[in-house]
């Protein structure tokens, strides 16, 4: 194939942005479920670095924080990891949960800056992510990815955000579970956020395209950042967060075919499976092949784009 990648898998056994666990297990889901094998398929090289740990850390308790030491090493760890695979190629984070994307995001914004292009987001999720430390009510870190990156206020102890992302790159697709305070921030932004209703008037390729068009504009990076829970639970159960209602199995996929066709994406994160609910691996699988659309599997080998 034409568009053949470095692709660099990186297992990330991140549990630490929730209070359930099972996260840990993704990255050896991904592997079981033949991800490398997918992707050699399509005529990518791939190497499995194997996985990433955190930076030392000492475990304190806190009130409401869940594990936010470890949460910090794992993003300085990850940021390094995240700005050096993309040095070499694309790197495919398998998580972990979504609290992975603090060091990923961080890592990509940093190996941008030094390429001299703008980085943009896409946030393919139920939920925003948007919160601080101070907003969230749950306490778990997983939640606040996209408030981190932008350069929030309340972040101590993460590494210090030097240039926020700006609010202008980042497009949120597939929403229908925001908090007040998230809800109250986000709209003071300019950040593009599709949620399901959208979706359900006017169909999910037509923001995804004039977001896709922006980065192609900008002469941009892409990093494109999966939750399971983007997904409706009946097709994809593996995930602690399950909000009814989200995408179907052909919306993501289309997501999916349209972000290789665009040739854009430069770094890839999927996050929030967890093996522990999964029925017979089919979430993973699910997981395997969304990831499969978007290096370039398709039905037939001809452009049907009609949008
Ligand atoms: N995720 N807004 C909720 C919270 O606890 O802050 C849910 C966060 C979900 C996190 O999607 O990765
Ligand atoms: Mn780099
Ligand atoms: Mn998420
Ligand atoms: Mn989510």
């Amino acid at each position: 194939m034409s568009n053949q990648q470095n692709c660099i898998l990186l297992g990330v056994p991140l549990d630490s942005g929730k209070r359930r666990r099972g996260c840990l297990m993704g990255p050896d889901a991904y592997r079981t479920a033949g991800l490398e094998r997918a992707l050699r398929d399509l005529g990518h090289s791939v190497t499995d670095r194997g996985n990433v740990a955190p930076a030392p850390f000492h475990a304190q308790e806190h009130e409401k924080l869940h594990a936010l030491e470890e949460t910090i090493a794992w993003t300085e760890s990850l940021a390094a990891a995240a700005d050096a695979a993309m040095d070499d190629g694309l790197p495919i984070f398998m998580g972990g949960d979504h609290a992975l994307a603090l060091g990923t995001v961080l890592g990509a914004m940093r190996h941008a800056e030094k390429a001299g292009r703008p980085l943009f987001v896409l946030w393919l999720d139920a939920h925003t992510d948007f919160h601080t430390p101070q907003t969230s009510d749950s306490g778990n870190l997983h939640g606040t990815p996209l408030g981190y990156v932008t350069g929030r206020e309340g972040f101590d102890g993460f590494p210090k955000i030097e240039t926020p992302l700006p609010h202008d790159n980042i497009a949120m697709i597939g929403l229908r579970s925001v908090d007040a305070l998230e809800r109250a921030a986000l709209q003071e932004t300019t950040v593009t956020y599709v949620d399901m209703r959208e979706i359900d008037e006017s169909g999910i390729a037509k923001p995804l395209q004039r977001f896709l068009d922006k980065v192609e504009a900008a002469g941009g990076m892409l990093h494109v950042s999966l939750d399971v829970d983007f997904l409706d639970p009946s097709v994809a159960p593996a995930v602690g967060t399950t909000v009814p209602g989200g995408a179907t199995v052909r919306e993501g996929h289309l997501v999916m075919e349209m972000l290789s066709d665009s040739g854009l994406m430069t770094s890839l994160d999927l996050v929030e499976l967890n093996p522990f609910l999964d029925e017979r691996g089919r979430t993973a699988q699910l997981m395997v092949d969304l990831t499969a659309s978007a290096f370039g599997r398709r039905v037939f080998d001809r452009p049907t784009r009609a949008y």
